[in-house]
């Protein structure tokens, strides 16, 4: 791991919220006086009835119950869009840009109003009411967030699912939660391509059995033909005779604001459920602080709102704060790789938030990303999603942000609902690849293997002591999976499934999921140090490594290798990337076999399926499991054919 040490630069202190000692001052009270730091947080916030009871919260596993200013209420679409009306209704919300390089939009709050509005009194006429599920397939359009909003609006419980995801993934969704109404567009544009969203419904309704569901509602998006069938309803005819006027519902602080699906080390994906309230405060709060966001600044987060960064970071937290975001419809590669750099210089982009995945992509093509661009509008930089290895946040750190903009690494995940561990850009002096320090309110710890908390610089399973008020508060209908997934492994506390280093200076490092980690002759190693050292020779695009059985270490070390482009594999090249990891990292860490491949099996998030490359490197390749969420399952044929140790 690299040790280099970047200072903060002197012009974020200028620009941020806090000092040092205001984070010393505010971390120990939100740990010390949970009550009184989050009592006074909450004043952010907009309440219909102001929350007297902040805390309530057991993570003991026979009767894990998290509630968080339980007698509050309020609505969460109001706090994202009326009480900015009167001072910033003018003010834009979003700057969406297109697929087409040449086609954008501007929404200003008045206008992101008037949207909701109609669609949440279109939701209300076909018989849509509070506690109702109500599922989003759409694509990166302003109309994805409008009826997120909406269903906030009237308490409706919104789940989305991923625009990628395939008719299987939507029915399963869909069932599981009793979805009534489903909104959805005719089609999606990704690199010119069409996706066809409607036609994907209807396969998932047509050969599956969802009794729960109702009505489609379709946003006619590209306006290409579609099949209709008698419970489909436009959304232009739904909402043409629709009010602007929509009061918004009372909401409970505990109520649920929506369900999102994510896949766990077994079985069906689950549905994670967040609340009203504390998720609110959680994404808000985290996205001021953690890009020291202030009125004027343009902001993009580059996800897609199908995952929960979008969530919290394109949707809920930068319009609590009133905040002015592009949303971007297309990929970072498509007309080609300068597209993020266009965008940037197009609408002067101030921070830019984005995943390691995207940077390695990019950097894969040298300096071509920012060929012709300008940047200087940047003055921070965000990474999100896995380990940033130190060759790619380099990268990022010069090429993108021309070695001025600090970048904030945040570890977080679906349950945690926003930032956790992350440096904060005034503060905290860069470590390329740490996470870095807990975010207000988190109390991270590390224990050994039987639950032991270890102390000082050391490694181990990453664990959070206490609750902080964004975290998730259940699996949609099993709560015993809930706490058996979280609570139970190390009892007391939340288990996020994560390996952690805390070095001397207490900076937090994630090593990667912990069952990625490999032990090698009884050394240990995490799968994310030996692939930064794989991708850190320049004929490596991505790496992955597994463990495999291995008669004489335990484990053996399996690396799966996607070359750059134009770089011929040789043998010599194979001996040179490995000899290249015993240097760099470790003789320990010589990698036992090196497949190279042209295609990594992804989910369509961009995650590096680990469990499917573990069952080709054991050779059970009979096994694999659920391939479906797969981006490419083709991939997968091609790494069982040309796999090493038959
Ligand atoms: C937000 C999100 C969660 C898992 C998490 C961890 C990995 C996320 C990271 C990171 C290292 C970071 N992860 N951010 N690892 N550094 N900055 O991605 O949520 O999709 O639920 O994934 O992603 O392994 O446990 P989710």
């Amino acid at each position: 791991m690299s040790q280099q040490i970047y200072p903060v630069p002197a012009h974020a202190k200028e620009h941020s919220h806090l000092t040092p000692a205001d984070y010393a001052r505010m971390y120990a009270e939100s740990v010390e006086q949970p009550e009184v730091f989050w009592a006074e947080q909450a004043k952010s916030l907009d309440w219909i009835k102001t929350p007297t009871k902040i805390k309530n919260t057991s993570f003991d596993a026979h009767h894990v119950s998290i509630k968080w200013f339980e007698d509050g209420e309020l609505n969460v679409a109001y706090n994202c869009i009326d009480r900015h009306l009167a001072k910033r209704g003018h003010v834009t919300a979003f700057i969406w840009e297109g697929d087409d390089p040449h086609s954008h939009d501007i929404i200003t709050y008045h206008r992101l109003y008037d949207e909701v509005a109609k669609i949440a009194n279109g939701l209300r006429k076909l018989g849509v009411g509070k506690g109702d599920r109500v599922a989003i397939y759409m694509p990166m359009i302003p109309q994805a967030v409008y009826a997120m909003l909406a269903c906030a609006r009237i308490g409706a419980v919104h789940t989305v699912i991923f625009g990628g995801f395939s008719p299987n993934a939507i029915a399963d969704r869909v069932n599981n939660c009793q979805a009534k109404v489903l909104i959805t567009a005719d089609e999606g544009l990704r690199a010119g391509k069409h996706i066809p969203l409607k036609d994907n419904v209807d396969t998932a309704l047509a050969e599956h059995d969802c009794p729960s569901m109702e009505q489609v509602i379709v946003f006619k998006h590209t306006g290409s033909h579609v099949s209709w069938g008698k419970d489909d309803v436009w959304w232009h005819d739904l909402t043409d005779d629709c009010s602007t006027d929509c009061p918004p519902e009372v909401m409970n602080a505990e109520d649920p604001l929506f369900i999102l699906y994510t896949s766990g080390s077994t079985g069906q994906p689950k549905g994670v459920v967040h609340t009203t309230g504390g998720y609110l405060l959680w994404a808000s709060i985290t996205h001021k602080y953690v890009f020291d966001y202030k009125p004027g600044d343009i902001y993009w987060c580059a996800a897609d709102v199908g995952w929960v960064t979008g969530h919290s970071y394109i949707v809920y937290g930068p319009l609590a704060n009133g905040a002015t975001s592009v949303m971007f419809e297309g990929v970072p590669t498509y007309p080609d790789v300068r597209r993020i750099g266009q965008i940037v210089d197009k609408h002067k982009v101030n921070i830019l938030y984005t995943a390691p995945t995207a940077i390695r992509a990019l950097m894969a093509h040298g300096d071509f990303p920012v060929e012709g661009i300008s940047g200087e509008s940047l003055r921070l930089l965000g990474s999100v999603g896995e380990p940033i290895n130190p060759e790619a946040w380099h990268w990022y750190y010069t090429t993108v942000g021309q070695s001025r903009c600090p970048i904030v690494d945040t570890w977080w995940q679906t349950e945690t609902g926003a930032a956790m561990l992350t440096p904060l850009p005034s503060i905290t002096a860069m470590k390329p690849g740490a996470a870095s320090h807990p975010f207000f309110g988190v109390q991270p710890a590390l224990v050994d293997g039987q639950g032991n908390e270890l102390s000082g610089a050391t490694e181990g399973n990453l664990i959070i002591t206490d609750s902080w008020p964004g975290q998730a508060r259940t699996v949609y209908g099993d709560h015993e999976r809930f706490v058996q997934t979280y609570f139970t492994t190390y009892p007391g506390t939340y288990c996020t499934g994560d390996g952690a280093r805390r070095d001397e200076d207490d900076y937090y490092w994630i090593t990667g999921r912990v069952d990625d980690v490999l032990n090698v002759s009884g050394h240990r190693l995490g799968t994310a140090e030996i692939e930064s050292a794989l991708v850190s020779h320049h004929a490596v695009a991505e790496a992955a490594v597994v463990g495999y059985p291995h008669d004489l270490k335990g484990q053996g070390i399996y690396v799966y290798l996607m070359p750059n482009e134009g770089v011929a594999v040789t043998d010599e090249l194979t001996k040179e990337v490995s000899n290249w990891v015993r240097k760099e990292l470790s003789p320990i860490a010589t990698p036992d076999l090196i497949q190279w491949s042209s295609g990594l099996p992804k989910t369509r998030s961009g995650k590096i399926m680990r469990r499917i490359l573990r069952k080709i490197a054991a050779n059970e390749y009979e096994q694999l499991g659920d391939t479906s969420t797969l981006a490419d399952p083709s991939v997968v044929e091609t790494l069982i054919e040309q796999r090493l140790n038959r």
